[in-house]
């Protein structure tokens, strides 16, 4: 399997004021699309069993991955989950009421709305360097809902979290618009939230099934989480 850029699920200007059609284009034509070709780049001497693995197997099986290539593959299919599952958490005109089951789970694990978004801006702003700030489901059938980071592309998933909704808290996301002021990014960003596809997320989060064939970041599934790996870096828990 070669790995793809996948389009956005939106046209560049549509999650202005807040992301600007250029710094949108430059997110995902440059950086994540680098990402794309890296890891296939890294994949083209690999064993031939790795070659049609989708991004989030990777990242689960990093044993797998010869040690030679293995950071690279570690980076770059991490940008590429990161990204694509990032592109899915935005949503023009997205920024409206959350309903039914995720609000209650938001209420449930923050107490409110409110302070779930002031957490959230929080633990983004204080992500040191590179990172993501993510809301998550917790592993094991607990469905308690939590605030994470990570930093360089590492995802959730390798803990056995399954992530709703992430922003990116990379310089790259925000710099060109909002310089050295993430949290004012950060603070805008819920305009843009897509909570029709976090709610989406909390409904399948739960759902136990082999992985797929398909490499989408749409069909993530924690099944085949392995616990433990000391490849991958513990997310910071925030709450
Ligand atoms: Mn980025």
């Amino acid at each position: 399997m070669t790995h793809k850029l996948p389009p956005l699920p939106y046209a560049l200007s549509a999650l202005e004021p807040h992301i600007e059609a250029h710094s949108l284009s430059v997110h995902h034509g440059k950086h994540h699309a680098a990402y794309v070709e890296a890891l296939n780049l890294a994949l083209e001497g690999a064993p031939e069993q790795l070659q049609g693995r989708p991004a989030h197997w990777l990242l689960l099986n990093l044993d797998q991955v010869p040690e030679n290539i293995r950071d690279t593959v570690r980076n770059n299919a991490g940008g590429h989950l990161n990204h694509s599952t990032f592109w899915q958490s935005m949503s023009p005109g997205a920024g409206v009421e959350v309903n039914g089951a995720l609000g209650n789970a938001i209420d449930h694990a923050f107490g409110s709305m409110a302070k779930f978004k002031s957490d959230f801006e929080e633990a983004g702003t204080k992500v040191f360097g590179s990172g993501w700030v993510w809301l998550v489901k917790s592993p094991n059938g607990d469905d308690t809902l939590r605030i994470l980071t990570t930093t360089g592309h590492d995802n959730p998933i390798t803990q056995g979290f399954y992530p709703l909704l992430v922003n990116d808290v990379w310089e790259h996301a925000y710099y060109l618009q909002y310089e050295n002021r993430r949290a004012e990014y950060l603070k805008g960003w819920w305009s843009v939230a897509n909570w029709k596809e976090a709610g989406r997320r909390l409904a399948r989060a739960g759902y136990q099934a082999d992985l797929p064939s398909k490499g989408d970041a749409e069909e993530l599934l924690v099944a085949s989480k392995k616990s433990g790996d000391s490849a991958v870096a513990r997310p910071s828990l925030v709450r």
